[in-house]
């Protein structure tokens, strides 16, 4: 034991201790229609990649829900079906629009009841590991435009 000690302790400081850059991404008007009790929920938003690089979204997750996934919408013998995406790219100096009918966050599993106005934290992850934090806000479906 006294020789594992000084040993962990290394290991741990030798921990990079520098949080990861943000993703330059600048995300608006993130809303969620409201749901059931109980049911998956989605996440609309515009996104605009700041940066001269591609962005590869891979990944995201919230605290009020027990899995998120990076939804598209593809037509499949004539019935409109949503399809899990590995990455969703959102090109340089370029805004990729998630909304209904297209891209969507799928927020499934969730972890207690909302209410109009709530605000859903839901990390954004890349490619490299990166995180952005939006707040996703709780609307009523009657007042949002329909897709196309
Ligand atoms: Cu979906």
């Amino acid at each position: 034991m006294q020789f594992r000690l000084p040993t962990l302790l290394c290991a741990l400081l030798s921990v990079p201790m520098v949080a990861l850059a943000e993703i330059p991404l600048t995300v608006t008007d993130a809303w969620t229609p409201e749901a059931p009790p109980g049911r998956m929920m989605a996440g609309f938003m515009q996104v605009h990649n700041d940066s001269e690089e591609d962005i590869a979204l891979v990944d995201a997750a919230s605290p009020r829900f027990g899995h998120v996934e990076i939804h598209t919408m593809v037509m499949d013998e004539g019935v409109m079906r949503m399809r899990r995406l590995d990455e969703l790219v959102i090109p340089a100096g370029e805004t990729v629009e998630l909304r209904p009918g297209g891209l969507h966050l799928m927020l499934i599993d969730p972890q207690g009841r909302f209410s109009l106005g709530d605000r859903i934290e839901v990390d954004l992850i890349d490619s490299e590991g990166r995180r952005l934090g939006i707040e996703s806000e709780v609307r009523s479906r009657a007042n949002q435009p329909m897709a196309n």
